[in-house]
């Protein structure tokens, strides 16, 4: 297979955006010209690594070679699986309320996280954090929520799903200057979903996430409650992501290396306790390019009730459940017929074993043993498209950058100028020769099909993020309601979408 360089253009997006960006904390190389703000020890940009050294992140990367010399990256943490128990999310707590809306603030900061024994990891993140505080919005109720930049860089939020006023979506170069404070507000005028939020600063949103800067969000819809399904601590969001430690801890960033740390909710490969009863699990693949492929060890199917936009008309039951990166999939887990003592592993097609399930907690008599009901849900009615847009994915001459329409990002070049309300079948067709995923902002758009076939069950609901297969075609129809002003559509491989210019703008016009 031919080697291409697509992340050379890492090395000078990082030095031409300034330095201070990509930022650099303890570890080799350190220049602490970024201040107090580092976490990441980023990996040395050089010329083209020879062809086959190194380890091969797969056939979804193989352009990303290059950037540490081979030897150079320092050695990955030796980790103990199944040390940790995984933790829940903290939840956010309102700073205040009105009538109709809730009001957060938190800060963008540094902080370190324990992600596995022995030294904390210095991260960036909501409140210092690694994984922000998880917000749970209801339906039909504002969420406002201030953010005080406190590191030495810019940053910009972004609630992925989140159909948003353009000033409150986080476009790439609309920056919340490094000391400045800015208000981000969500109307939750939208199906109950599970969303989450992270950054997406121009050319930064891959270094930025790899540091910490990710959470959950969860809007809860009143019309999911005839369904009774696992509530309160039985409803347990898990943020899936790699990572690669060094020895002493820190995350080190060089996406041409295989991440295998894989983190549930910020800790290594952890455990989580369960009783004999049944679960709902809010799975996001909040991973920068790594495709989840994720099954039960005991063969036993996953039971999908939603994907990204909420619930599926129908659950989807398969022996795996597919996750690109940011998508979301949330499965019912009936642990009632396990004993106890049962130990259960989640894993990845991948990377083996990621997660234990341990059948150890009392809990009370399952409230609710029959099966899932055969429908969740009904999808709003598809409207009439009146326009057809094709965008193809296709890579430049050179093996530097993905093209959307041939282009790179420009945020002043507006690819796509659409009538607020339209609705469009957008298809999607990639002739790189690399599989990619395609995520709109603004929008829950629904699959109409993938390589000229129908979706499968997991693929029938509103979605906002799709893969997109290499050398295959997708087309999708969104309704561009409400909101007029500039968004963006991208690859959601991060890396792609920060150093390969694989963006676009969107105008909704008035
Ligand atoms: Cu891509």
């Amino acid at each position: 297979m031919k080697r291409r360089n697509v992340l050379k253009m890492a090395a000078a997006a990082s030095t031409s955006a300034g330095a201070g960006l990509l930022v650099v904390g303890r570890g080799a190389g350190a220049s602490g010209a970024s201040g107090a703000a580092g976490a990441t020890t980023a990996g040395a940009a050089v010329g083209p690594a020879a062809a086959g050294e190194g380890p091969d992140s797969g056939d979804l990367m193989p352009g990303m070679k290059g950037m540490a010399k081979p030897g150079d990256a320092p050695a990955p943490a030796q980790l103990t699986p199944f040390v940790d128990a995984m933790p829940r999310l903290v939840d956010a707590v309102p700073v205040s309320a009105t009538a109709d809306t809730d009001y957060y603030a938190t800060s963008i900061k540094s902080g370190y996280a324990q992600l596995a024994p022995g030294k904390p990891t210095a991260v960036i993140g909501y409140g210092g954090s690694f994984i922000g505080p998880l917000i749970r919005a209801q339906r039909g109720r504002q969420v406002a929520i201030t953010y005080t930049n406190d590191t030495t860089a810019g940053a910009v939020v972004h609630l992925h799903g989140g159909h948003v006023p353009s000033p409150s979506d986080g476009f790439p170069t609309d920056e919340l200057a490094a000391g400045a404070t800015r208000t981000y507000t969500y109307p939750n005028q939208q199906r109950g979903a599970t969303l989450w939020y992270h950054d997406h600063l121009h050319m930064m949103e891959s270094v930025n996430v790899y540091n910490g800067m990710h959470a959950m969000y969860i809007l809860h819809d009143p019309a999911e409650d005839w369904l009774n399904l696992p509530s309160g601590r039985y409803d347990v969001p898990v943020l899936l992501r790699d990572a690669y430690l060094d020895a002493d801890n820190a995350l080190y960033y060089d996406p041409t290396l295989d991440w295998t740390v894989l983190l549930a909710n910020g800790k290594n490969r952890p455990y989580f306790p369960v009783g004999r009863r049944k679960y709902r699990f809010r799975f996001l693949n909040a991973s920068n390019h790594r495709f989840l492929t994720l099954s039960l060890s005991d063969g036993s199917s996953l039971v999908q009730i939603a994907g990204d936009g909420g619930l599926l008309p129908a659950p989807a039951v398969s022996p795996t459940l597919a996750l690109s990166s940011a998508e979301r999939g949330e499965v019912i887990m009936d642990f009632s017929k396990y004993p106890m003592g049962t130990q259960l592993y989640l894993l990845d097609s991948v990377l083996g074993q990621i997660l234990r399930f341990d059948v150890t907690e009392t809990c009370a008599p399952e409230p609710h043993p029959g099966p899932q009901p055969a429908a969740l849900s009904t999808l709003p009615t598809l409207k009439q498209a009146t326009n057809t847009r094709d965008i193809t994915l296709s890579l430049s001459a050179d093996g530097n950058y993905f093209y959307i329409n041939g282009q790179t990002f420009d945020p002043n070049v507006v690819m796509a100028s659409i009538p607020v309300g339209t609705t469009e079948i957008w298809q999607v067709t990639d002739v790189s020769g690399w599989e990619h995923n395609f995520h709109i902002h603004l929008v829950q758009f629904r699959v109409l099909d993938i390589n000229g076939a129908a979706p499968g069950p997991s693929m029938q609901g509103l979605k906002d993020t799709v893969p997109i297969p290499a050398n295959g075609s997708v087309r999708l129809q969104a309704t561009f309601a409400d909101y007029p002003g500039k968004y963006v559509f991208h690859c959601h491989l991060l890396e792609h979408a920060s150093y390969t210019g694989m963006m676009a703008r969107m105008d909704i016009t008035a």
